[in-house]
């Protein structure tokens, strides 16, 4: 029996509303989903398992038929899925009323049930969330029930507020596979048996590195899993080391190199450091037309020539402070505390005149 087990895919969310590239991701969350299901169909897989948060709310009834009938197209391929806490069975969903495909078994109960799929030998077994959180630990007592050959587990959660886990009960829970969703960021709690498939693509800016689903088979022999990378963009973080050379040109240019060492649909998060020239101005607002660039957050410090402008304000508060300052270290608090007064007592002699 071979399964894909993705978490997590969030339809009608918007991540980083109001950028340049924010448009296009509501469409390319569906696009990923389109994706993962023509894999189902080339690879002719028995079941698609959907661990929770299909939804980043609510679904709209016309967003429910178009994953109907997305999924109704499988011919090989049934469907399993549960909801999570974003898209909780409230009294009006239309979760509730929804007519599925004959391949779709939505295990929407708030208790434990299950669906057998005798063709294969397997049992499927999950909950879904009724309220936006769940804060008793349902899969602590939960079991397998021994009805087939193979039997999964399809959950959501594993924070306080939303069904809290422990990986020793589930562990001894005797389920052969554990497809676990609500933590976007994939881990594995149980090597080819407890896994978190992480969200299928990333929603928010703190999720860095790959996202994707995991493709899995069950044998005789028992488990085997791959986590395969399967998202259109990744964030990434990225540190920009500028000296005291540099001008806002060549910095600019130094992300733009860096940017290109990664696929350049990737969204990036840059921090500029080091030191920059005393008059040089970064201004990062100018930046981010390199393109894909979420925020630049510059925490570079100013060289000022100290002598100089010890001599030109001799007399005056500039003068007196930079004289308080003795013997110091590169990079130590009193440079930091030296420059960053500098700099305010600076700007505001600036706007005096
Ligand atoms: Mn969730």
């Amino acid at each position: 029996m071979r399964f894909i087990h993705i978490a997590d895919v969030h339809l009608g969310a918007e991540p980083d509303a109001g950028s340049a590239y924010s448009e296009e991701r509501p469409g390319e969350l569906w696009g990923t989903l389109e994706r993962v299901l023509e894999i189902c169909e080339q690879e002719r897989t028995d079941l698609l398992l959907i661990a929770g948060d299909l939804f980043h709310r609510q679904p709209l009834l016309r967003e429910l038929k178009e994953v109907n009938y997305l999924f109704s197209e499988l011919t090989h391929t049934q469907v399993v899925l549960i909801a999570g806490n974003h898209d909780h069975i409230r009294k009006d969903s239309h979760y509730r009323t929804f007519q599925w495909a004959e391949n779709v078994h939505p295990l929407f109960e708030s208790r434990m049930s299950c669906v057998e799929f005798p063709e294969f030998q397997t049992c499927v077994y999950g909950l879904s969330y009724h309220s936006r959180e769940i804060r008793e630990p349902l899969y602590d007592r939960c079991s397998a029930g021994g009805v087939r050959r193979y039997e999964i587990l399809l959950a959501h959660g594993g924070d306080e507020k939303h069904i809290p886990i422990d990986r020793k009960a589930l562990g001894k829970s005797g389920f052969d596979y554990i497809a676990l969703g609500h933590i976007h960021k994939p881990q594995v709690l149980e090597k080819d048996r407890i896994i978190y498939a992480g969200a299928l693509e990333s929603i928010d800016q703190n999720d860095t590195g790959a996202h994707g689903f995991v493709s899995g088979e069950i044998t005789d022999r028992g488990v085997r899993t791959r986590w395969v990378p399967f998202a259109q963009r990744e964030y990434i973080h990225l540190q920009v080391q500028v000296d005291e050379e540099d001008t806002a040109g060549s910095v600019r240019k130094k992300i733009c190199k860096l940017k290109s060492e990664y696929n350049n649909k990737n969204i990036f998060k840059i921090t500029l450091t080091g030191v920059r020239g005393e008059d040089v101005v970064l201004d990062a607002g100018r930046m981010d037309d390199v393109g894909n660039i979420l925020e630049i957050v510059d925490e570079t410090r100013r060289k000022y020539d100290l002598e100089r402008l010890k001599r030109e304000n001799s007399g005056n508060l500039i003068g007196r402070f930079i004289g308080e300052f003795g013997e110091y270290d590169e990079g130590s608090l009193e440079e930091q505390a030296l420059c960053e007064g500098l700099e305010a007592l600076l700007n505001h002699k600036g706007s005096q005149i």
